[in-house]
């Protein structure tokens, strides 16, 4: 059965991610209408971040962004939509944030939060509401330790991974919280509530605490997978008093609250707009992306860059992440994640490229498929995927023509020409999310759906097709999560209105040629000839990558 949504009406969609906060408006109709962005480092310079974070000097891998700074862009952003958009239309709002960024709200916050004042930005009634002054977020890598002891005291990695659907990671809400506790006991216990990105934003809109949703709450190391409830264990072997600072889960489709009288008396919202759970940007994006069968693939090329389809037997692992679907219920997601995206490409484009998309293009077109067995390992940050230190370790293959593995010999070489560079990271990168997403078992994709920045360079997208073997679409705003948002803002209108779990694909079944969720082919399937050697290739590297994860890996 269709659904239709009250034809005036207007869906908000917000997406706080690294580097900007971004809104996307849809109409009743599912066609976006409008949209905005700030960008932090050159919108909000007072807080003189770089690409959105600070990297503590001081403490190795620490890198935080101020709490603040995410306050003031949500009313500069919704200051600049205003003469965008009639806000009086807005029927809902829901937000995308970076995933796995924790924020520390101070004891006394939630009647802060109750009593914003209209007369005066947010800025000033909230900036004395937090017990930690900036937030540890996703790029975060200074926790190994308590990643360690996590694990140990649930069994190990893997009963981590099987009981939350990750094994400990650095950037994980679990191990940043078990930090704070050990090092900075005081700040703990001065913190009434703990929220990720996602709730945080949410929590502003409400003027109240608002519930961690289930799909970001997943990405925590602390929720179990299958209940969808905080595991007691995980919550043992993480902090004390912590379940009380988490506050209660909630569906990603479920009302967090009604807008606050804040934006209501500020910005002209009606005061019965509903805010909808917020939840991660990866979840966001697989709803913005329309993502519905086993199969369908997508690789969201942002400041991280992430790969994600849908299952609905998960199988957590060593390496991959699994979520609940934030649109679906009965499926989950899976998902890679690698450190090294957009900004380590933009590194070699600055070094070898002369800083030019241009340049870095004509090298990729003027170089050829393989590289001339020249692969490259890049990571100008700890990369997640394989766990590996900052550094670059670059090889020429021998005998790459012949078709056994054990015949393909590597030597290992300082630099390549500035061309072969461009390659050998653009080549690596794919290869290794090939590889990794075949070793987790993700169904081999029919289809590649290519969000996030980066999404925007055909040339890009054409190793894609090469590597992968499949046909890649493009979307018409390469900003899928906020779409996303802005999608589940409409859905999370709609159950509450049916006051029963609505599936979110009645909203535009028939019709998603009409709106803009639909994809576009960008670049058909690769040479078969060409794939195949591909193959062989990224056996070889998923071997040397092992050699270096034995040899540099973070324990
Ligand atoms: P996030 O949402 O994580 O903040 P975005 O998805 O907005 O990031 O992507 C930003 C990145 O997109 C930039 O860091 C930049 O490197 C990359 N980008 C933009 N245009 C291009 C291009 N033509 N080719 C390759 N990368 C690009
Ligand atoms: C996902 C992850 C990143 C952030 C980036 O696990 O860490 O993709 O969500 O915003």
């Amino acid at each position: 059965m269709g659904y239709t949504l009250p034809k005036d009406s207007l869906f908000l969609g917000f997406d706080c991610s690294t580097q900007s906060l971004k809104a996307t408006v849809l109409d009743a109709n599912l066609v976006i209408v409008a949209s905005e962005f700030v960008h932090f480092d050159s919108e909000l310079p007072r807080y003189n971040t770089k690409d959105g974070v600070y990297r503590d000097p001081m403490v190795d891998g620490r890198i935080v962004s101020p709490t603040l700074m995410w306050v003031e862009a949500l009313d500069l952003l919704l200051e600049k939509l205003e003469a965008k958009v009639d806000y009086r239309k807005v029927a809902a709002i829901s937000g995308s944030a970076q995933q796995h960024g924790t924020v520390y709200w101070k004891k006394g916050s939630k009647a802060m939060l109750a009593s914003l004042d209209p007369c005066k930005p947010l800025v000033t009634h909230v900036g004395d509401a937090f017990s930690l002054k900036d937030s540890p977020i996703w790029m975060d890598c200074s926790t190994t330790s308590q990643c360690r002891e996590i694990e140990n005291a649930v069994g190990g990695a893997f009963e981590l991974s099987k009981l939350t659907g990750s094994c400990a990671h650095e950037r994980y809400p679990g191990p940043q919280i078990r930090k704070i506790f050990e090092t900075q006991p005081d700040v703990y216990n001065d913190t009434e509530r703990i929220s990720l990105v996602s709730s945080f934003m949410a929590s502003l809109l409400i003027g109240g605490h608002a519930s961690i949703d289930e799909t970001d709450g997943a990405g925590m190391n602390l929720m179990d997978i299958k209940r969808r409830v905080w595991s007691k264990i995980a919550l043992e072997a993480t902090a004390p008093g912590l379940e009380e600072k988490l506050g209660k889960l909630a569906p990603a489709h479920a009302v967090a609250g009604l807008i606050a009288p804040y934006f209501v008396e500020r910005f002209q919202f009606k005061d019965s707009c509903l805010i909808i759970q917020w939840s991660g940007d990866n979840p966001n994006s697989l709803a913005g992306l329309a993502l519905h069968s086993p199969g369908d693939m997508a690789i969201s090329l942002g400041t991280s860059d992430t790969v994600f389809g849908i299952t609905s037997e998960p199988q957590p692992s060593l390496e991959g992440h699994v979520f609940p679907n934030p649109v679906d219920p009965t499926y989950y997601m899976v998902m890679l994640v690698y450190k090294n995206g957009s900004l380590t490409r933009e590194d070699v484009r600055n070094q070898y490229a002369e800083r030019s998309w241009d340049v870095f293009n004509k090298y990729l077109e003027k170089t050829p498929p393989l590289n001339g067995g020249k692969l490259g390992f890049f990571y100008k940050e700890h990369e997640i995927l394989p766990p590996l230190p900052v550094g670059c370790h670059r090889y020429v293959l021998e005998n790459l023509s012949c078709d056994s593995l054990g015949e393909i010999k590597e030597h290992e070489v300082q630099e390549f020409d500035p061309p072969s560079e461009v390659r050998a990271i653009i080549e690596g990168q794919f290869l290794s999310m090939r590889g990794h997403a075949e070793r987790i078992g993700m169904p081999t994709p029919k289809r590649i759906i290519a969000t996030g920045g980066a999404s925007s360079n055909a040339c890009i997208l054409k190793e894609i097709a090469n590597i992968f073997g499949c046909p890649v679409y493009t979307v018409q705003r390469p900003d899928s999560a906020s779409l996303g948002a802005a999608l589940r803002a409409a859905h999370g209108w709609l159950c509450n209105k049916e006051s029963v779990f609505v599936p979110i694909s009645c909203m535009y079944e028939d019709k998603l040629d009409k709106t803009s969720l639909s994809a576009k082919l960008a670049i058909p399937a690769g040479d078969r000839e060409l794939i195949s050697k591909y193959t062989l290739l990224m056996k070889k590297r998923m071997q040397i990558e092992r050699n270096l994860v034995d040899k540099f890996g973070r324990i």
